[in-house]
């Protein structure tokens, strides 16, 4: 189990993290973001209890932001802890009319690739504008790339939702554990 506790003057996030799986329960007053970190966590087979909470009333953007941090600082931990993972994966997910494609490198190298258009600006009180905000917080925390491509799709709830749902399967694969470290040179450097 892993505990991250991040606090700044605008936000508080706790977080505790399984790799292996385990209950999932998000709270972090923005009902669409608590939606979307849990069907990560679920399709990631992590277990995950999050509570963020925003000190400084402004809007979602802080919460999703500093919730993504946590989240990835945690996944960090954890994987410098377990030792050799498969590293990458990738799915193809399909959310009725939508279908999302995400690919994950667990190994070290923060970078994010985002693809994705709404034509709304705000679901349950998160903007989907820091639908990549989040994502790319979380790679860059994590020390994961990430890439993520909408590939079509007409509802942005299930839009969002398919990208989360990829996202998660595709670290279902990379966090399997392997054998011997997924590198030439012999090693993951986590930082
Ligand atoms: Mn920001």
């Amino acid at each position: 189990m892993i505990e991250v506790e991040r606090r700044t003057r605008e936000t508080e996030v706790k977080a505790a993290l399984q790799l292996v799986g385990g209950e999932v329960d998000v709270e972090t007053g923005i009902p669409f973001l608590n939606h979307l970190v849990e069907t990560l966590a679920k399709y990631a087979g992590i277990g995950l209890k999050l509570a963020a909470k925003q000190l400084k009333r402004v809007d979602d953007h802080h919460v999703a932001e500093d919730t993504a941090l946590t989240l990835g600082e945690a996944l960090r931990r954890a994987l410098s802890e377990r030792g050799a993972v498969k590293r990458f994966g990738y799915a193809i997910v399909p959310m009725d009319d939508s279908l999302a494609l995400a690919a994950v490198d667990a190994g070290g190298r923060p970078y994010a690739v985002f693809e994705a258009t709404f034509t709304r600006s705000e679901i349950g009180g998160l903007a989907l504008e820091n639908v990549k905000h989040f994502i790319e917080s979380l790679a860059y925390s994590a020390g994961f790339t990430i890439h993520v491509k909408l590939l079509h799709g007409f509802n942005n709830h299930h839009k969002a939702e398919a990208v989360f749902k990829a996202l998660g399967l595709a670290l279902r694969q990379a966090l399997q554990a392997e054998e011997e470290a997924m590198s030439l040179k012999g090693e993951v450097k986590w930082r």
